[in-house]
């Protein structure tokens, strides 16, 4: 069973074979975590991405990490639910993300990934049902992965994080 963590950052700092994308279906980039790590990746993640698009909501695609630092050297790119006060299903569509990205890890291999908060910015995920949906889903999705650490950029992320891992 994998090691789980929460830890507070920003998600192209960690020190991690694969870090998970909150992307759009385009995976050419965007605001947010998105930008964030594009801006770090470089401009071939673009190109890469857009080979691979479109990607759906709840599934999950890789690219490599080009000019993000070791250790990282997989971006794996998931598209979340937008919430639509919740008629869309989008609770299975979020836990699909956690559990596609870590089917995905496996497939390359790698042995620790950073998740970003998915879904709880622009597409406007209520971030406490949002924590407890990716803290269950990781735990209980059978994996290969040794460490899995949700990294919440802001503090009340970090809170609801670590209540839920410890609820
Ligand atoms: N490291 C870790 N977490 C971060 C970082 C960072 N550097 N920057 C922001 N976050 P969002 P979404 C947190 O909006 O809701 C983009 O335009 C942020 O505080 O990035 O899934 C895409 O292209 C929040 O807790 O992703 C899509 O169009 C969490 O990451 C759309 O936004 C997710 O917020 C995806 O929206």
């Amino acid at each position: 069973m994998a090691r789980l963590e929460v830890v507070q950052g920003d998600i192209t700092r960690e020190a991690v074979d694969a870090i998970v994308n909150a992307a759009n279906s385009s995976l050419r980039g965007g605001g947010g975590v998105d930008g964030a790590i594009h801006w770090a990746a470089g401009p071939r993640l673009k190109e890469a991405g857009a080979a691979l698009a479109p990607c759906l909501p709840g599934d999950a695609v890789a690219t490599p990490a080009f000019d993000l630092d070791p250790p990282i050297r997989h971006v794996i790119h998931t598209v979340g639910p937008v919430w639509k006060g919740g008629t869309r299903d989008e609770a299975s569509v979020l836990a699909s993300c956690y559990r596609r990205s870590l089917e995905v890890a496996d497939s390359l291999g790698a042995r620790s990934v950073a998740f970003p908060a998915i879904s709880t910015g622009v597409f406007g995920y209520p971030p406490e049902e949002a924590a407890r949906i990716a803290v269950d889903t990781v735990r209980t999705v059978p994996t290969r992965v040794e460490l899995i650490r949700l990294v919440a950029y802001d503090r009340p992320t970090y809170e609801l994080l670590t209540a839920a891992l410890e609820g």
